[in-house]
């Protein structure tokens, strides 16, 4: 119990040093963030497709829970001989100080919460212990009378203190995040209003747009960097006529392009949420590249290196090959939010995201997959990873109950770079059926679809595919999101009645 208090208050003073200082170098969101990178791809996959969005909280609650069955040994050691305990102690903060310093853009004040989590957890340890030791009664079994007062008041006392500090760190941490309000230039040319899509109609269907708030989010980052857009620069090097490094407002004096891309991740299942549509802000890849010249190049990548280091590759030839590749600076209208990559990020229609998207940018250095591997490569990822024809049935949701009659099946298809030419539902098995589409935004934006379908009392299977604009049709052949993207079609039951 003491060895847990203990700890709890040394990680909760760490957690507050932390957010002033290098909040990813918070102990816990440090050892969390080795576990991520050491996990292999596989359990890695498993992870995001059974918890979503919750395995990050699930993994800090499973490194937390190590932590304090550790510290717990600990405490029990320390009854018996203290120094053996405070040794516990601060070994476990020592560890958490080493990893800090392994990641990649680590500075030696990420040491710094590592260091105050040892320091106030072995005195915390040691001041129980003490107390203890000198409470009238000690080492009698059961004698938590009176007696011990002092004791558990002091415990009281710790558990308050923790609380107090780690709360304070989160706040601050949150105070820090604020604040992405720059002034964002208007795009040089006129960009067509998005149409009304049919998120009016059909009820439960994917917005047109999605909300920026509602947008999907994937990185192996634990906490948001904090990233300052004055003193925010991007570089570019490696092999070109000659490096430079860019502000924002070098950025800004480029000709500003506005378009209408849909997004995707590659652990996105056939039916999964990874999916977003955005109004992006920012200026052509091509531009920011042909400012360094890359001409005489030899590189077949370039490698984006983010604030904290994380590496992703995108393949130069596609990236450059006329497509709408950007670097952005807003999204629907408003700065990037610190989620999706403020002050600036990568987006290269038609590619998934974990080879083109880069957030956080800072560096894209012109290199060959040879030479050089990032994160995801590493971790035998496809290097070429063009984003496959997919379609989604949002209305009914799987496993629903509706009434009987008249009900809209409906949802979206993308197949970015080519254009959604039509999508079919089938049911209950039956011949596919040609469904109505939406809107048309461009043949990067995905298309919205729906069905009217007279439903009869019953358990129901529907399914659709979607054709793109030269004639491929969704395959029903499935494949894993790893190492490419996943295949196959979506079918799911509905009950009617
Ligand atoms: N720096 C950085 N950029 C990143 C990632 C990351 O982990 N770190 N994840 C990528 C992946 S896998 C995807 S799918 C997109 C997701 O962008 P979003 O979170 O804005 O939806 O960002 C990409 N950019
Ligand atoms: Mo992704």
């Amino acid at each position: 119990m003491f060895g847990v208090l203990a700890t709890l208050t040394g990680v909760a003073a760490a957690h507050l040093v932390a957010a002033l200082t290098v909040p990813a170098a918070s102990p816990v969101l440090v050892v969390g963030s080795t576990v991520i990178d050491l996990t292999p791809t596989p359990v890695k996959e498993w992870a995001i497709r059974s918890f979503g969005t919750a395995d990050k909280p699930i993994l800090i609650g499973s490194v937390m829970l190590g932590v304090l069955v550790l510290a717990a040994i600990a405490g029990i050691v320390a009854a018996r001989r203290i120094t053996a305990g405070l040794l516990m102690i601060v070994g476990l903060a020592m560890l958490a100080g080493v990893l800090a310093l392994l990641r990649p853009s680590a500075g030696p004040l990420d040491l710094l919460p590592s260091l105050v989590a040892a320091l106030v957890g072995a005195v915390a340890l040691w001041w129980l212990h003490r107390l203890e030791e000198s409470a009238p009664g000690a080492g009698v079994e059961g004698a938590a009378g009176p007696t011990r007062r002092g004791v558990l008041l002091a415990a009281g006392g710790l558990a308050a203190a923790a609380a107090v500090l780690g709360s304070a760190g989160r706040f601050i941490s949150a105070y820090r995040l604020k604040g992405t309000d720059i002034d964002l230039p208007t795009a040089t040319g006129t960009t067509p209003p998005l149409p009304d899509g049919l998120d009016g109609k059909i009820k439960g269907i994917s917005p047109f747009r999605t909300p920026t708030a509602d947008f999907y989010r994937v990185d192996t980052r634990l906490s948001l960097p904090i990233v300052d857009a004055e003193t925010w620069s991007l570089t570019i090097d490696g092999d070109v006529d000659q490096e430079v490094t860019l502000t924002l407002a070098d950025l800004y004096e480029l000709e500003v392009i506005e378009r209408d891309i849909t997004l995707t991740c590659v652990s996105n299942d056939v039916g999964g949420p990874y999916v977003g549509a955005a109004r992006w802000l920012g200026v052509r890849l091509t531009d920011v590249l042909d400012l360094a010249g890359i001409d005489n190049t030899s590189a077949d990548q370039i490698l984006s290196t983010d604030v904290d280091g994380m590496t992703i590759s995108t393949p130069l030839a596609t990236a450059t090959d006329g497509r709408d590749a950007m670097i952005v600076f807003g999204m629907n209208g408003e700065p990037l939010p610190r989620e999706n990559g403020f002050p600036v990020r990568m987006v290269v229609p038609g590619l998934y995201g974990f080879v083109s998207a880069c957030k956080w940018i800072t560096k894209m250095t012109l290199t060959t997959y040879d030479d050089q591997q990032a994160y995801w490569t590493e971790r035998d990822w496809a290097t070429e990873a063009p984003i496959k024809i997919s379609s989604r049935i949002d209305t009914p949701k799987p496993l629903s109950d509706s009434s009987p009659g008249r009900i809209a099946i409906g949802g979206v298809a993308w197949a970015q770079g080519v254009g959604i030419k039509g999508v079919e539902v089938r049911i209950d098995g039956g011949p596919w059926q040609p469904a109505t589409l939406g809107p048309d935004a461009g043949d990067d934006y995905w298309r919205q679809w729906f069905l009217e379908w007279d439903a009869a009392p019953g358990q129901h299977f529907l399914a659709c595919r979607a054709t793109n604009n030269d004639g491929d049709v969704q395959t029903p052949v499935r494949a894993t999101p790893f190492p490419e993207g996943s295949t196959g079609i979506q079918e799911i039951a509905v009950n009617v009645g």
